[in-house]
C-alpha cells in the first residue's frame, strides 16, 4: 500500500523539483524540516520515526517488568536507568517526527488504536532474569546494527536523534551481555536458563530487520532516498556474523543447525526465521501484541489527569496574561 502511495504521491511532485531534490540526497546533503521534500519521502518518514519511537516506548514494557525482581541493588540500578533511557529515546524520536508536520498525539492516537506498528520482538514475554540479559544482548544488539547507519540517515533532525541514541544503545547491549557472561559462568541450572533465553529470542531479534529483501516494501525507495542505508538482509547478515562469535565465547549454542561458516561469502550461511510467524505477529497475533497494547492505553489513561492539569495551567497564565496586557 505505502509503495503504491509512495509511487503515486512522487509522480504528483514537480519533476525539477524532485530532481533537484535526489541531487542533494546524492550529495549527502541534510535535508531539514523547512527544505522542500516530495510528500513520499515526508510520509514514510514519519512512518519511519513513528514506529521507531513507538517501539522505543513498547519496548520498556518487557525489561520495566523485572525491575522489581532483579537479582541485586546494581541490576535494579542499571536496568532502570536503561528502561529511562529508552523512554528518552522515545521522546527525542517523537520529536524529530514533529518536525515533519504530525504531531505527538496524532502519533499516540495511531499507536494506541493499532493502526501504527511498533517492532514485533516487543510482542514476546520476557519469562525470566536471563531474558533481560538476552534482551540486551540480542535486541540491543539488533538495534544498534540497524542504527549505526541511521546516523547518516539523510533527513538531519532523524540523523542526529540517531548519534545520541546510538550512544545509550552501546550501553544498554554491554549491559545484556553482562548478565549473559553472569549466567553463562553460572551454576548449570544458570547456565541452561541462558541457552534457553537464547533458544526463545534468536529467530525474533532476528525478525527485528524486517522481511527479507525480496518481501521489502519500502527498502528500494528509502535506499534511494538515504532513509534507509541498508537492505533488510544486508544487516541481519552482519548481526548473524557479529552474534556467533559472541555466544561461542559464552560458551552458548546458537540454536541453529545449518549455521555454518562460509568461506566464500565470508560470512555464516544460517537459517531464515519462519516469516510466517513474523507476519502473524505483524498482525496482531503474537504472544505479547494486546497486552502491550492494554498496557499502553491504561498508561495513557491513567496520566489524563497530569495532562489535563498541565493543559488547565497552561490555560490559567494565558488567560492571566491577556488580562494584564
Ligand atoms: N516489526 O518494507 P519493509 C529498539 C513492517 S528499536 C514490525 O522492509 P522498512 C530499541 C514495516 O513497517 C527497534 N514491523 O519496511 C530498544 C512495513 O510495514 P508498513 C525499532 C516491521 O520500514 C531495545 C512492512 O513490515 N527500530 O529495539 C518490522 O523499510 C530494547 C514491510 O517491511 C526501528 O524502528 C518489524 N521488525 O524496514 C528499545 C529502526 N520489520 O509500515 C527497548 C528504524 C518490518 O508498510 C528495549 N526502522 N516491518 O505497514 C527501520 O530501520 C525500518 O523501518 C525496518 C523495516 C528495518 C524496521
Amino acid at each position: 500500500m505505502y509503495a503504491q502511495m509512495i509511487k503515486s504521491e512522487a509522480t504528483t511532485d514537480d519533476p525539477e523539483k524532485l530532481k533537484e531534490f535526489q541531487a542533494r540526497i546524492d550529495d549527502d546533503i541534510k535535508v531539514e524540516p523547512r527544505d522542500w521534500m516530495p510528500e513520499g519521502y515526508r510520509k514514510t518518514l514519519i512512518r519511519q520515526i513513528g514506529q521507531h519511537a513507538h517501539s522505543e516506548i513498547v519496548g520498556q514494557l518487557p525489561e520495566g517488568n523485572w525491575i522489581t525482581r532483579a537479582p541485586t541493588l546494581e541490576r535494579k540500578m542499571i536496568l532502570l536507568a536503561k528502561v529511562q533511557d529508552e523512554a528518552g529515546h522515545g521522546l527525542y524520536l517523537y520529536a524529530a517526527a514533529e518536525t515533519l508536520g504530525v504531531s505527538r498525539d496524532d502519533l499516540t492516537e495511531q499507536l494506541l488504536s493499532g493502526k501504527m506498528k511498533y517492532s514485533s520482538i516487543f510482542n514476546y514475554a520476557t519469562l525470566n532474569w536471563a531474558d533481560i540479559g538476552a534482551v540486551g544482548w540480542l535486541v540491543d544488539g539488533a538495534a544498534i546494527m540497524n542504527q549505526v547507519p541511521l546516523q547518516r540517515t539523510s533527513y538531519g533532525p532523524y540523523s542526529r536523534a540517531m548519534i545520541r541514541i546510538c550512544k545509550e544503545e552501546s550501553f544498554h547491549q554491554r549491559q545484556g551481555y553482562d548478565i549473559m557472561m553472569k549466567m553463562a559462568q553460572g551454576t548449570e541450572a544458570q547456565k541452561k536458563m541462558a541457552q534457553d533465553a537464547l533458544n526463545r529470542l534468536w529467530y525474533p531479534s532476528l525478525m527485528m530487520f524486517g522481511p527479507s529483501d525480496a518481501d521489502s516494501v519500502h527498502s528500494t525507495q528509502n535506499m534511494a532516498w538515504k532513509i534507509k542505508m541498508n537492505t533488510n538482509d544486508e544487516l541481519r547478515q552482519k548481526f548473524v556474523d557479529q552474534t556467533v562469535p559472541q555466544a561461542e565465547y559464552l560458551g552458548l549454542t546458537i540454536p541453529d543447525e545449518n549455521l555454518t561458516w562460509n568461506e566464500k561469502k565470508g560470512g555464516y550461511d544460517y537459517s531464515d526465521p519462519d516469516w510466517s510467524e513474523f507476519f502473524d505477529v505483524l498482525k496482531g497475533n503474537g504472544p505479547c501484541n494486546v497486552d502491550r497494547l492494554e498496557a499502553r492505553n491504561k498508561a495513557w489513561d491513567d496520566g489524563a489527569w497530569v495532562r489535563d492539569g498541565l493543559m488547565a495551567h497552561a490555560e490559567k497564565k494565558r488567560a492571566a496574561k491577556t488580562a494584564a496586557e
